[in-house]
């Protein structure tokens, strides 16, 4: 899988991308993210890359060209299966949008900033534009990253046994159950002697109800999610 993400902050991006499993993803050659200043293809003599909205109003808008000359250059080296802008205003990422996308080959991701981008530009080349929930961020770019995220951990190799995505919250539509690790006591804090038992039936019992549990209390949306 290949994602490149268009940006006027790349350096923002960075450093998520440079550790633990994002990085280890990248360098087992499985996920290439590759990071693109779409100030640096501004044809303007001072790399401008927004201006004021057109019929007045407070917020810059981002310009057309830059954008565009970017991407098409990234369009014409090979197929986008997907064109993605990160804005407040788009589909809200779950895990089944997450299983999804990490089945494609090429994404592309816009980070947003500003007031947004020229409309044109949505209309030309956005297929699918994405929200990571009801807040607004300063910019597309920590969104990009959530996003990012949540697609490559679940390419395969990407993950191993102990950090397996089948397991996760939310791939049941379930919370995940608690979890203990040493010492089975804890200044008088008991590990549920069930998880000490070594009857794995028992314990897989135990872990759905608890996850139904939590799930009910917490999320109740997410029972029966998807089959409605
Ligand atoms: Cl994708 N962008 C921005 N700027 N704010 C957001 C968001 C995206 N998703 C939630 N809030």
């Amino acid at each position: 899988m290949r994602i490149d993400i268009l940006t006027i902050l790349p350096q923002l991006l960075e450093s998520p991308f440079s550790d633990s499993i994002l990085k280890r993803a990248q360098t087992k050659g499985l996920v290439e993210v590759h990071l693109h200043d779409i100030r640096s293809y501004s044809t303007n003599k001072h790399n401008k890359v927004d201006d004021t909205c057109y019929g007045g109003g407070a917020g810059m808008v981002m310009t057309i060209q830059p954008i565009a000359d970017c991407i098409d250059k990234l369009k014409s080296e090979r197929e986008y299966d997907e064109i993605i802008f990160m804005t407040p205003d788009g589909e809200l990422l779950d895990q089944p949008m997450a299983n999804q996308l990490s089945l494609k080959k090429n994404i592309m991701m816009l980070c947003g900033h500003y007031k947004g981008i020229d409309e044109r530009l949505r209309e030309k080349y956005i297929t699918k534009e994405v929200s990571i929930g009801d807040y607004v961020l300063s910019g597309g770019e920590l969104a990009a990253a959530v996003l990012s995220d949540s697609i490559i951990r679940l390419v395969p190799g990407v993950l191993n046994d102990e950090t397996s995505a089948l397991t996760d919250s939310f791939q049941d539509n379930l919370l995940a159950p608690p979890v203990y690790t040493r010492p089975s006591n804890y200044k008088g804090m008991e590990v549920p002697p069930v998880l000490l038992s070594g009857n794995f039936k028992e314990i897989d019992k135990w872990r759905t109800e608890k996850a139904l549990e939590r799930t009910k209390a917490r999320r109740p949306g997410l029972i029966n999610k998807g089959e409605e």
